[in-house]
């Protein structure tokens, strides 16, 4: 009998028999560095899950978009090719599209505000409405709030952004709310940026502090104004190909440590925000830290009949609401 049990299943019952738990590998990407907000994010929740799980559970990643945009990451995750992926909403509304309504620009007031409607009611609800298009979103981890650069000219007031040809994310509301400032939105995904930055492709893009700062695009960009005009919320998104084969109790040390994840690469995208600008300025940038905010937000405000006619009034006022 024994000659014929094939070597992998012996080695099977060799390690269990023995004590040796087998570890199963998960592979989470992610758009920028590994030092990075979402590489700090990435690392502290790979430690955390596989110390829960007593090493059963161990990741292996790949930042710097190595598996691809994140749209191409969120697909590979919801068919099972991928296991975990740290994106930003930016694509993701093309999967969920009642996610879209985070993107809406001048919609928080500040990070207090964001995080506290994500961690909420408001949040875990959309949590549920991914879940139920097959991306398991273990925690809304961060990005932070976007700002424009560009190669032109300096963005004081919203009639400095017309005319400039902007790339933006995959993402309609985001192109909407720009176009209301005169920009010409150039959808795109975030590995062609670099490239299209550097060979004048565009004129500028918007990305918060964080990933200015860990795609060096003061290399290619002389303009920064810190604009806030989005807030960019992100997710630690797990293939329902894994979610559903783990016990209840992997479930929650899973969820736990995305959390501990989400706290890490928070507390980073603030870090980031303290020192980056001067760290920018040395780089040649020209930093607008005073930007005259009111005519953004006079000119995106016709918009909102629209984004209401989308997502619900009462569903942005809730959001608004929130204190
Ligand atoms: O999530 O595409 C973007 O501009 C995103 O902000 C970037 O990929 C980080």
């Amino acid at each position: 009998m024994t000659s014929l049990l094939k070597p992998l299943a012996l080695a099977a019952i060799l390690a269990t028999a023995s004590g040796v738990q087998a570890q199963t590998i998960l592979k989470i990407g992610y758009a920028t560095s590994a030092t990075s907000h979402y590489g700090v994010g990435s690392t502290v929740f790979c430690d955390e899950m596989e110390k829960g799980t007593q090493g059963r559970y161990k990741c292996q990643q790949f930042p710097s978009s190595a598996l691809g945009g994140e749209r191409e990451q969120i697909e590979a995750v919801q068919l099972g090719t991928q296991d975990l992926v740290n994106t930003s909403t930016g694509p993701l509304g093309n999967f969920v599209p009642e996610v879209k309504i985070v993107d809406i620009p001048f919609l928080f007031r500040d990070y207090d505000h964001a995080r506290k409607v994500m961690d909420g009611p408001i949040g875990q609800d959309l949590q549920k409405k991914m879940a139920a298009k097959g991306l398991i979103n273990l925690a809304w981890t961060e990005n932070g709030f976007r700002h424009m650069t560009n190669s032109k000219h300096a963005i004081h007031s919203a009639s400095d952004a017309a005319g400039l040809k902007m790339r933006t994310m995959e993402n309609k509301v985001h192109m909407d709310g720009y176009k209301t400032f005169g920009i010409l939105p150039t959808p795109m995904a975030f590995p062609e940026l670099f490239t299209a930055l550097q060979q004048g492709t565009v004129d500028g893009q918007e990305n918060p502090i964080p990933v200015i700062l860990a795609s060096k695009f003061s290399q290619v960009q002389k303009y920064l104004s810190l604009t806030g005009h989005v807030y960019s919320p992100a997710a630690l998104i797990l293939s329902p190909a894994v979610w559903n084969k783990l016990s209840d109790a992997d479930k929650k040390v899973f969820t736990e440590a995305a959390k501990k994840g989400a706290a890490a690469q928070r507390k980073k995208v603030n870090d980031d925000e303290d020192t980056g600008i001067a760290l920018l300025e040395k780089d040649g940038m020209v930093v607008d830290k005073k930007v005259d905010g009111a005519s953004f937000r006079k000119a995106v405000a016709p918009a909102y009949a629209e984004f209401a006619k989308e997502f619900g009034a009462d569903k942005i006022a809730a959001i608004q609401a929130v204190k």
